[in-house]
This record gives structure tokens, sequence and C-alpha cells, in this order.
């Protein structure tokens, strides 16, 4: 038996672990203290990670769809020699256009995707779509008109914060914050500090909560430009601050000064006098901090919705400080910048446009299904399920099954790698080193570079390894670089790597079309010279140079010594020898303004497009006569995952994801705990089993995300939601789905 250090890959905090491992099993895990932000800390689904290393459903060898529908082995080379040849054959007959890349890293691995993303740069595609343009798209696309970069990511600093709001968003379920169960009881436990939860549900959060709104679901954008009225009204908002750092605010302040606050009030169906004591303490406190999720995200006027949360803590001057909202420096960046407004590819039928660089999985079936010859013939998916957990189930399968290619990358065989023509087994995330980009925190952020714990089952590679021998059998780079793989040996290493550096930035001056491709390059050449085993590691290189370059100060403050030239390999070695993670940086609060893009450092409040939608506002009925309940589809629950674990043996309770339902509503269509019903959409339906819940309000439901796999091929056990949610149930800007707001009929079995 040996002790490891690893990190959870469960959801977006990636808690660091400390495991015990015996053949090729985990024996123990535990939270890690020495992780610089959990510190210890987990929760309950952590423990049963061996439940997505071992389980039935793992793939071993890569495998090719025959005429006859069924999989055969085929080796590696085959596979990958007849994948590049179509891709090949594709390109030069379609155009780049022709290809989607889709996924390309889940809640934990994202140093796959610093590969895997050369593979739409070498068929000339812009076309990449992930899960995150199916929720956060709408915010992404706010901060780059208020801070000139979408790339521009917040954070909130709810452990410091003395009033905050939680707006559509459960964090002891879903976390998101940093250790979200320790952070509330806190927060709920010290009577100077205050937590209001807007949500239509009791969630457990809310049960926490000093002050609950339980508004109506999708009413967000009334409630909240409701509150910006009242603090504007009564004048409560930071004048100081909004004259030394924002543009725009004349305009804003007239906009929202027309509102009709109790009609907006009453639409959200909640207390005019507990909405105006919010928006006024908020507007006082110290330290206010505003956190949201996917109940404002994934629900009606998403965009809309992200541009009033940030002007609640804009106006009232909680940001660039400690315990409020803050921008943040990150590492690996997630997130690039592509302005509308400026040049961008759009997409063939619907004309979709990317937001922070990603396109929109709603609008995939139909580009897909689209007579035009500029219609997307090919796709590429890496760890993620888009046939069971993107809208539209019936959409994606119709679409896939029109597809010329469908090749998948994945540790299990999921129900979208049942479609493909070719299926690539991945190693685990545990058999593999590992990163998240998911660390967004300020002043202090981290890495954790993760090293492998177990050996790749069967025939399974990384993903590394996957598209650099994809990317070299297509001929888009070389197989051999002599010179940069003899500089990378040289001793003394630090000298070595300078040098290498520099060859790598003369190779790419001289044929700069290789530089896109510089992971793969990087990985065959200075991997090398790398510890056994962290291979992969080598474009870490190039990142750590470039952030200790560009934050300087930052990086030395959290104790990294070097000169201007060394400090980013001080800072790559760090990375590689702390297996519980490092801090990278120490920023000081002022820096935050240097993070902003815009030219004078200033935030821009005014968007033209969202004074629009706020007019419609006044004019939006939202009766619904044809249906009779709102079903909030995908809710976090104690256990449910996404879709990494498989095997159903893993639920502690809630085996069948059960539909939550008012006791009024279950007496009403004669129901009891336990009861079967069919929920039906405008586009399909579902059986169910209901628990009767006052959690709820009338007439609206909930059913659980991250159920519907169907294990060893078998049933599907669960609510496969995305049955019911219709591709166009969508916001008409950023095409994010409604998922927190589906009409659906309900009746008896
Ligand atoms: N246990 C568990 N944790 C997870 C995951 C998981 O599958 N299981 N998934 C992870 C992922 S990928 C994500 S993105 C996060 C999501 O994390 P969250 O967004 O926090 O979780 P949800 O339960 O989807 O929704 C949050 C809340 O929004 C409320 N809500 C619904 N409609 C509305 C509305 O119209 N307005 C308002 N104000 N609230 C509304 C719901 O009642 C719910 O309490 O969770 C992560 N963590
Ligand atoms: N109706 C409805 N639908 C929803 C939601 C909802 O609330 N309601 N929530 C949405 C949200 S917020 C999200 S983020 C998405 C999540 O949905 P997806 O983006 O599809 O991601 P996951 O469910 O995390 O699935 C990850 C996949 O990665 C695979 N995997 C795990 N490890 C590795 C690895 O190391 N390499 C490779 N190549 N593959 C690996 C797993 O086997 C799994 O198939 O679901 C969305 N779908
Ligand atoms: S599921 Fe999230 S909060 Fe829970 S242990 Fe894993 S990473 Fe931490
Ligand atoms: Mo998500």
């Amino acid at each position: 038996m040996s002790s490891k250090k690893t990190a959870c890959i469960l959801c977006s905090r990636n808690c660091g672990l400390d495991v015990e491992i015996e053949n090729g099993k985990f024996v123990k895990i535990k939270g890690d203290e020495n992780h610089p932000i959990s510190k210890g800390y987990i929760c309950q689904k952590a423990a049963r990670l061996d439940y997505y290393q071992n389980h039935d459903d793992r793939l071993r060898y890569p495998l090719k769809k025959q005429t006859d529908g069924k999989f055969k082995r085929i080796l590696w080379d085959e596979a990958l020699d007849e994948i590049a040849e179509k891709l090949l054959t594709l390109k030069k007959q379609h155009g780049g256009k022709a290809f989607a890349f889709v996924g390309g890293g889940g809640q934990g691995n994202h140093w796959g995707g610093v590969y895997s993303r050369q593979l739409p740069y070498a068929m000339g595609s812009k076309f990449v779509y992930t899960a995150l343009a199916q929720e956060k798209t709408g915010d992404f696309w706010v901060n780059g008109r208020l801070f000139g970069s979408q790339a521009c990511h917040m954070t909130e600093d709810v452990e410091n914060s003395d009033y905050v709001l939680f707006i559509g968003t459960n964090p002891y379920q879903a976390h998101g914050i940093v250790n979200a169960r320790n952070t509330l009881r806190e927060l709920q436990k010290d009577e100077e500090r205050t937590m209001v939860v807007i949500d239509p549900r009791v969630s457990e959060t809310a049960k926490l909560a000093n002050i609950h709104l339980k508004l109506k679901p999708g009413t967000d954008a009334f409630l909240l430009s409701a509150m910006i009225s009242l603090i504007l009204q009564e004048g409560m908002h930071d004048r100081e601050f909004l004259s030394q750092h924002c543009n725009g605010f004349e305009k804003v302040e007239s906009e929202f000064l027309e509102i009709d606050v109790e009609r907006f009030v009453k639409k959200a169906d909640v207390s005019l006098e507990v909405v105006k004591q919010v928006a006024r303490d908020f507007a006082k406190a110290k330290r206010g901090c505003v956190r949201v999720d996917l109940g404002t995200q994934q629900t009606l006027h998403t965009t809309l919705n992200a541009y009033l949360e940030k002007l609640l803590y804009l106006l009232t001057g909680n940001f660039g400080r400690k315990g409020v909202n803050n921008l943040h420096s990150y590492l690996l960046p997630l997130l690039a910048n592509s302005d509308e407004r400026k040049d961008c590819v759009r997409t063939a039928k619907h004309k979709m446009f990317p937001i922070a660089g990603i396109y929109p999985p709603n609008i995939l079936p139909d580009e897909i299904m689209h007579e035009g010859d500029d219609r997307t013939r090919a796709v590429f998916v890496d760890s993620a399920n888009p046939v069971l957990t993107y809208a539209n189930s019936k959409a994606y399968e119709e679409a896939f099954n029109k597809l010329e290619l469908l090749v998948v990358v994945d540790v299990a065989m999921t129900e979208t790698a049942r479609m493909a023509d070719y299926i690539l087994p991945a190693a685990s995330q545990f058999e593999k080193p590992e990163a998240t980009g998911f660390t967004l925190e300020f002043p202090e952020n981290y890495f954790h570079f993760r090293h492998a714990l177990f050996e790749p089952l069967g025939e399974t590679l990384p993903e590394p390894e996957i598209y650099t021998r994809l990317l070299e059998k297509m001929d888009v780079i070389p197989k051999k670089f002599p010179i940069l793989e003899k500089i990378a040996s040289f001793e003394p290493k630090l000298s070595a790597r300078l040098g290498y550096l520099t060859a790598l930035q003369t190779l790419f001056s001289r044929k700069p079309n290789l530089q896109k491709f510089a992971s793969s390059i990087m990985y065959r050449t200075l991997g090398k010279t790398l510890p056994k085993g962290l291979e992969s590691a080598a474009p870490l290189l190039g990142l750590a140079t470039f952030y200790a370059n560009k934050y300087f100060k930052a990086v030395k403050r959290a104790g990294h010594q070097g000169s201007k030239r060394t400090l980013g390999n001080t800072l790559f070695e760090a990375i590689l020898s702390a297996k519980s993670g490092v801090i990278i940086c120490n920023h000081e609060y002022q820096e935050v303004w240097s993070l902003i893009k815009n030219k004078d450092k200033r935030i821009n409040l005014t968007i033209p497009e969202m004074f629009d939608e706020l007019s419609e506002l006044s004019k939006e009925d939202l009766s619904n006569d044809e249906y009779s309940f709102i079903l909030m589809a995908g809710e976090r629950r104690s256990y449910n995952a996404n879709q990494i674990y498989r095997n159903p043996e893993w639920r502690r309770i809630d085996p069948q994801g059960t539909m939550r339902m008012h006791p009024k509503d279950a007496e009403e269509l004669d129901l009891t705990n336990g009861s079967e019903v069919i929920c039906e959409s405008k586009v399909g339906s579902l059986n169910a089993f209901v628990e009767i819940d006052e959690s709820v309000r009338h007439k609206v439901v909930t059913l659980p995300n991250g159920y519907g796999m169907k294990f060893k091929d078998n049933k599907p056990i669960g609510p496969q939601l995305n049955l019911l949610t219709a591709s166009d149930n969508c916001d008409a800007f950023t095409k994010t789905p409604f998922h927190k707001y589906v009409p659906v009929n309900i009746r008896k079995v």
C-alpha cells in the first residue's frame, strides 16, 4: 500500500486528496491538508472515486465500428492512420469548416485540452463546442463589454465577505466556492455577517441563510433590475468608486430609474419590503459579494442576468478589495477573447459567433443537419457525453447518425461513444499527469499538477500521446526536431531550458505555422528531459514563463526566486515538484485594475444590447397556458456528479433520481411518494418517480443532473433529462439553454 497526493475530479473545486492505493485500486481517500486552497476539505462524493477508476464500462482498446454496427478491437496505428486519412480528405474536399471539436476537458482534466486544441487548428477549423457555452458564455460576453476581454474572469471572496448574495446557486450541494460547507457554516454562525439566497427552492443553502427570496423561476431579471433601481433611487450607489473607476454611469442611472419597481418585484412574487431591505443592506455593507451559477445562467434572460448581477456589485463599489468580487490571473487560461463585433467566423446555419472562443452546443445538431455544402460533417468528441448532457438528446442522436465521421476519446463506453465510428480509449485521470484550469482565486492563486497514481489500463493512452501521434500522422508536425532535442538535453538544466525557449522562438519565427502545435513539439523534445512519467508537462515551461513575465512581482511575492529571465523556470520546477499544488502568485488588491483590458483601465458600464433587453422586460408575459409546470432540469444533489461516475452503485441514496414535487401538486394529481409519472415537454417525454417535497414551489418540479446512463448497455438509470430540453429553448443572444425553465405537463402513469 502506498500513500499519494492527487485531486478530486468531480467538480470545479478539485479539492486536494491524500490517497492510499493498492493493486490499481483506491483503498483510502481523505482530504489533503497540504493542498494550498482546500486544506484537507472534501465532501461526501470524493471518497467513492474508485467507482470512476474501476468499473465495467472502462475502455481498454481502440475500437472501430463495423458495417453491422458492432465494434471491433483494432491497433492504435490502424485507428490513427485511418482517422488521419479521413480528416485530411475531409479538409481537402470541404475545408476546415466541415470539422467540429466537442469538449476537451471535464471537471478536473484540462491538461489534455492543451494538446487536443491543436486538432481544430490542424483542421483549419474554429468550431470548438464545449459545455461552458451551455452555461457561462452570457457571463463571459458581459465581461468582454465591461472589462475589455471575455477572458477577464470574476471570482468571489465569499469567505471574507460580510454580506453575500447567492443568486441561483446552491453551494451546499454544488460547491463552486472555497470549501463550501465550511464557508457556509461560518457565514451562518457569525451574527455580523449576512447570507441572502435568491432561489425558487428552499435549497440546502437557503436553509442556512438569513434571508431567502423564494422567487418565481425565470424572474431574476425583474428582481435584480428592481434592486438596482432601488439602490439608485435611494442614492445608495458608490459615487466615488463610479467616478474614479467607471465610464457610462449616467446612462445606466437613467435607464434603471425608469423601472416600475413594484411591478417588477410582483412579477418575481417576493415581498417588496424584504427586497428593499436586501438592496439597502447590500449597498451599505462593507464587503458585499455576489455569487451566481446555473439558476441565473440556465434560465430566461441569461445574458441580461449576468449584466444585472455584475451591476449590483459594481454600482455599490464592491470590486477590487478583500471580501468582494475581483478579477484574477490564471496560469492555464480556459478562455479566449472573441469579440463578435470584430472578425469572427460564424456558423453555417445559425450564423452564430463564438464567445470566449467557443460555440454553443444548442446549435450543433442544426449545423450538422443543415443541407448546405458548408455543413458540419465530422466531429471529434473528447471528455464529454453530449448525447446525454447537451440540450435535446433526440436531435443529437439524429445529427450524429448523419455524420461522415464521429470519433470519441473517453475513458468509458458512454452513450456518445456507442455512436462513434472510432473510439479512442484514454488513460484515466489517475493514470496520467493532469491539471485543472479551474484555479480562479485572487489575490493568491495556485496551480496543481497532479502526477499519475496508476499504470494506464490495457492499451489506453494519455491525450498528449493520442493527439501528438495523430498530428504526426496527419503530417502537421515533423516526427523529429533534432536541434531542439539536443539543446534541451544540455547541462546545466537552467541554461538548457533558456536556450531551448530561445530556439523554439527562432523556429516559430521561421515557421509560424508550427506555433499552434507548440504543445506537441515541446512534449516530443523537452519532454524527453523531464522526469519519467512527466513528459507531457513540457508545455508548462512555456505557460510558467509567460505567467512569470506577465505577473513578475506577484509571483515573487508568492516566494518564488529568480530574475526576469529565470523566474519562469523556478515556477515550472516548483509546480512539477509540489505534489499537493503550489501558490503561484500573491497579488496586491490594486493590481486588479491592471487585469482590466480596457485601455483606460476603467470599467465600461454601458452595454446598449442590454438596455434593449431591459426595455423588452416590461412587455414580457410569463403566462403559459399549454404547460402547467416549470421543470428545473438538472438539480445538483448529494449523489450526482455530471457523467463522471457511471456505475449506479456509487449512490448511497436517490437511486432513481426522483422528481421533487410540492405536496399540493401531488395531491391535485393524486400522487404519493414513489408514484410514477410521465413528464412531457414540447420535444419529448420521460418517466420519473415522485418525491413529495415542501422545498419546491407550487407548480415547479425538479429532476437531478447526472443520471440516465446506460451502464453496461442496460436500461438507462434515472431521468435522461435532455430528452425534454428543446434546442431553441435558449437565450436568443448566447444560445445557452434554459434548463432551469422547461415548460412541461405531468400525469400519473
Ligand atoms: N453534487 C453535484 N455537484 C456539482 C455537479 C453535480 O452534478 N453534482 N455539477 C457541477 C457543475 S458542472 C456545475 S455547472 C455546478 C452548478 O451548480 P449550481 O448552479 O449551484 O447548482 P444547480 O442545482 O444546478 O442550480 C442552482 C440553484 O438554482 C436554482 N434555480 C433554478 N431556477 C432558478 C431561477 O430561475 N432563479 C434563481 N435565482 N434560481 C434558480 C435551483 O433551485 C438551485 O438551487 O455544480 C457543480 N457541482
Ligand atoms: N438538462 C440539463 N443538462 C445539463 C445540465 C443541467 O443542469 N441540466 N448541466 C450541464 C452542465 S453545467 C455541464 S458542465 C454538462 C456536463 O456534461 P459533459 O460536458 O458531457 O461532461 P461530463 O458529464 O463531466 O462528462 C465527462 C466525460 O468525460 C469522460 N472522462 C472522464 N475522465 C476522462 C479523461 O481523463 N479523458 C477523457 N478523454 N475523458 C474522460 C467521462 O467518462 C464522461 O464521459 O452537463 C450539462 N447538461
Ligand atoms: S466533489 Fe468538489 S467539493 Fe466535493 S471533494 Fe470533489 S472537488 Fe471537493
Ligand atoms: Mo457545469
